[in-house]
């Protein structure tokens, strides 16, 4: 604008003075106004369709007012920022989250009404971006949420990826994998900037050359695509502050057709364009164990590089020194998956601005930091040489050099150890196996200054075990820090019933900025009334899900029962096959009891819900076991009510939203050790669920705050699971045989397919099934006994509820901003001439 002179400027401020104001007709004439002419329909077609997406672009644009205002003050303070780099964001649907940040949910729920639609219905109406696997994407995108929430000037950055995670079917007890081409309808909360593209390159070879007595290396790529960025404003709550989701697609550029053309192959030319395309095309479903695949590194490097360029060219909009750049940038790495921004960054300093080495190297290290997710080593990301060199020669050069200073550091520090070389071998970024590898996890904790995992227990295991030889070097590197949730999406949006508890006994909605606030609410864990309104918040929220299971299993549950659920990604080491063989051994035994008998039993409803990598064979047979014993249980007429088995389909965060909230019991149950953090354990405390579950991951320190006497804790701890695993060849003992031999005969499901994964836990059992298997049982014994005094259980349900202030993501972002990126809040004022009241 300056450019335009004075007063153009000022005739702009004049036009643009006042944000949108929130009077209902202003609402209504917005909707309207998308309806005839964004989309071009007219008022006499006006379906709910239309209405929804009219409701959303009104929506938008009050998010673009804040959204610029937002970005206009960042540049302005000139503040460091925090650039949230991750390969996944599982954002889920974005309307209802939105309306809440900004403070009009009623507002809107009242216009709509009078055009004749309801506000829930219209939420129905939004595709539910699945661009992520599970707990690692999910989690990005609650960081946003805290970090708009909480003013502090953060970018996240990732992919946009045409076909997200796949949408799971269940035809005949087996996993179907169906494509999830969710921009089949346009996406209204996303802004297309066709004015931010970067170049990427890839392949060729490094040409070296001598200047004033130093080698420069130049990277001659032999092939180019183009990234654009689709923007997604992300709002806090209760502030001005929204933030950007940037999310980068893959395009053709022109440059190579010329090439094509002029050799006169046409075809090929149309080829190359659509391999650029297909870079973004699909997200990896595999959560944790990484594919190899060569896409996928090419994913990486893309979404890395078109990162790097987009920071640095915000960084060098005012003359700088390359020292301020970590007092201006921080990049945060979730997971090793956006760590070729090291050397990109590297090469760019060294070969483009051309830094001297260490120059650069030192400022690299203060601008980046990695979050483990997994101690598991088969998840640890390696790329073989030969790929890496063959798509990226120069950025092997680049680790090979940050490896070369590396282990020379290393050799001195061991230098009179018998084992130096074993130690080098152990931290080299470089894996001497054939075919040799590059180690992704290596790289990101020799090149960052803070490394942290996502629970205390998690992240003592890095420090003692996955990582113990770099903790021992780096000391001071390691830290961790507890994953949390939103309480926006993870109690107002989910639980309509316990947030107005909330709000009405704590008087404020304050709570949902600061979740500890719930606490004080523990003097009334006596008081009748206020129990019997969390009583009927979870009945009711118990009917919604029953009426969802109805429509989308066909089975009709009883809501009266204990709802008994687990819903995460199926895993070996997450044990629903421990879940499954419980509910065998619940089934058999109300099998051999009296009608009489069965009578004083507790009823329970089991579900389980989550995808299977497509490729995981034992995940799948896991599927096929739990909607088989539910083929046989829900059918029985002996069983009747007291039993049901549901397996739910296509679990995802719209679901999520509507099971959470309903469970009274949640499995947590893992083999102590191999869950990172778990975030699912919090949303269902959180929502009023009790958990039954080992001491693993954030478990531990829920019942910390909570009491460990408020869940079912049992199993191995952690400590004894080396011990146990070497018996692990032990028999099942009777009670278990038995329902092992019951599979392996066919009672459930087809013995030829499902025998196999009895055969396993006979075998070896790694992750400990048997040895947990019959403290398991007791502790399902005990959560019978108390359920049958609903008013304990209660009691129980809301200590948890109310003491889960810790597990807010505000809470975590806090220790990050404080700990790691050592970032300022921008304080974002009220607009002057806003007439908008929040
Ligand atoms: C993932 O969701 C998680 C770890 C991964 O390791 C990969 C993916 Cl896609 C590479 C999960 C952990 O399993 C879970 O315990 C944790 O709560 C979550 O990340 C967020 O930290």
């Amino acid at each position: 604008s300056a450019s335009r002179g004075e007063a153009t400027s000022e005739k702009l401020w004049e036009l643009m003075a006042e944000y949108i104001d929130t009077e209902k007709s202003t609402i209504q004439k917005a909707i309207v106004a998308h309806v005839e002419y964004t989309l071009a329909r007219t008022r006499f077609n006006f379906d709910k369709n239309s209405c929804f997406k009219a409701a959303a672009l009104s929506i938008r644009d009050r998010l673009i007012e804040s959204w610029n205002d937002t970005q206009q003050l960042f540049t302005a303070e000139d503040k460091k920022r925090v650039y949230y780099m991750s390969i996944e964001f599982l954002i889920g649907r974005s309307m209802q989250n939105a309306l809440i940040n900004l403070g009009l949910e009623d507002k809107y729920r009242e216009a709509l009404e009078e055009v004749g639609y309801k506000l829930e219905e219209l939420y129905d109406e939004e595709v539910d971006p699945g661009l992520g696997n599970g707990g690692l994407g999910r989690l990005a995108s609650c960081f946003l949420d805290s970090l708009a929430t909480l003013d502090y000037p953060a970018w996240g950055y990732g992919i946009r990826y045409d076909y997200g995670i796949f949408r799971q079917m269940i035809v005949k007890g087996y996993q179907v994998e169906m494509p999830d081409y969710w921009l089949a309808q346009m996406n209204p909360w996303e802004i297309e900037r066709s004015d931010v593209t970067y170049d990427i390159y890839f392949g060729g070879r490094v040409e070296k050359k001598w200047e004033n007595g130093i080698e420069k290396s130049n990277w001659i790529p032999n092939e180019i695509v183009k990234a654009i960025a689709y923007d997604n404003p992300i709002p806090g709550y209760d502030t001005f502050n929204t933030i950007n989701l940037r999310l980068w697609k893959s395009m053709p550029t022109n440059e190579f057709d010329f090439q094509s053309f002029n050799q006169g192959d046409y075809f090929k030319a149309i080829e190359t364009r659509q391999k650029a395309e297909y870079i973004t095309s699909v997200l990896y479903p595999n959560d944790s164990t990484p594919s190899g695949k060569e896409l996928r590194l090419r994913q990486q490097y893309f979404f890395c590089c078109a990162t790097i360029q987009d920071i640095i060219r915000r960084f060098l909009k005012k003359p700088r020194e390359w020292e301020e750049l970590p007092d201006k940038v921080a990049i945060q790495l979730n997971d090793t998956h956006p760590a070729i921004s090291i050397p990109e960054l590297l090469r760019v300093l060294v070969d483009k601005y051309g830094l001297e080495w260490q120059r650069a190297w030192n400022i690299c290290y203060k601008v980046f930091s990695y979050t483990n997710h997994t101690v598991m080593p088969e998840a640890l990301e390696k790329w073989s040489v030969e790929l890496f060199e063959r798509l990226l020669p120069r950025h092997l050069e680049i680790i090979y050099l940050i490896n070369f200073h590396f282990m020379n550091q290393v050799g001195q520090r061991y230098a009179n150890d018998p084992k130096k070389f074993d130690i080098m071998g152990y931290m080299s970024l470089i894996e001497e196996s054939r075919p040799k590898a590059v180690r992704m996890a290596n790289l990101c904790i020799v090149s960052s200054h803070a490394v942290n995992g996502v629970a205390a227990l998690h992240s003592n295991l890095l420090k003692t075990q996955l990582f113990a030889r770099f903790h021992e070097y780096f000391p001071k590197k390691f830290q961790n820090k507890t994953n949390g949730v939103t309480p926006r999406r993870w109690i107002k949006c989910s639980n309509k019933g316990l947030s107005d508890i909330y709000t009405k006994y704590l008087k404020s909605n304050n709570w949902l900025s600061d979740l500890y606030e719930t606490k004080n609410l523990m003097s009334y864990i006596d008081n009748e009334e206020f129990q019997e309104e969390f009583r009927q918040a979870k009945l009711q929220n118990k009917e919604r899900l029953a009426k969802w299971v109805e429509k989308e299993c066909g089975i009709k549950i009883p809501t009266d029962a204990m709802f008994d659920i687990m819903v995460k990604r199926i895993h070996e080491y997450k044990r629903q096959n421990l879940f499954a063989l419980y509910m065998i051994y619940r089934y058999f035994n109300l099998k051999a009891m009296t009608v009489d008998d069965r009578a004083k039993q507790v009823k329970r409803v089991f579900m389980v819900g989550g995808k299977a990598a497509p490729g995981y064979i034992a995940a799948k047979k896991i599927i096929k076991l739990i909607n088989s014993i539910g083929d046989v249980v829900n059918n029985d007429p002996d069983i009747g009510d007291l039993m049901k088995v549901v397996f739910l389909p296509n679990y995802c965060v719209s679901s999520a939203q509507i099971i959470i909230p309903a469970a009274d019991l949640t499995e947590q149950i893992s083999t102590a050790g191999t869950e990172a953090s778990g975030t699912s354990n919090m949303k269902f405390v959180m929502n009023g669920a009790i958990i039954m579950g080992t001491m693993d991951g954030a478990n531990v320190e829920i019942v910390e705050d909570i009491g460990i006497q408020n869940a079912f804790i049992f199993g191995a701890r952690v400590h004894e699971v080396d011990r146990l695993r070497v018996q692990s060849g032990a028999p099942a003992g009777s009670r278990l045989q038995r329902i092992f031999d019951a599979i392996k005969s066919g009672t459930f499901g087809n013995p030829k397919e499902l025998s196999s994964l009895v055969e396993s836990l006979e075998q070896h059992d790694i992750y400990l099934v048997k040895s947990d298997f019959y403290s398991y049982i007791e502790k399902q014994e005990e959560a019978d006994a108390v359920y049958k005094n609903q008013d304990r259980w209660l009691k129980m349900s809301i200590t948890g509820a109310l003491n889960m202030g810790r597990f807010s993501s505000d809470r975590t972002i806090h220790e990050y901003a404080e700990d790691i990126w050592d970032l300022e809040s921008v304080e974002i004022p009220k607009p002057s001439l806003s007439a908008i009241s929040r």
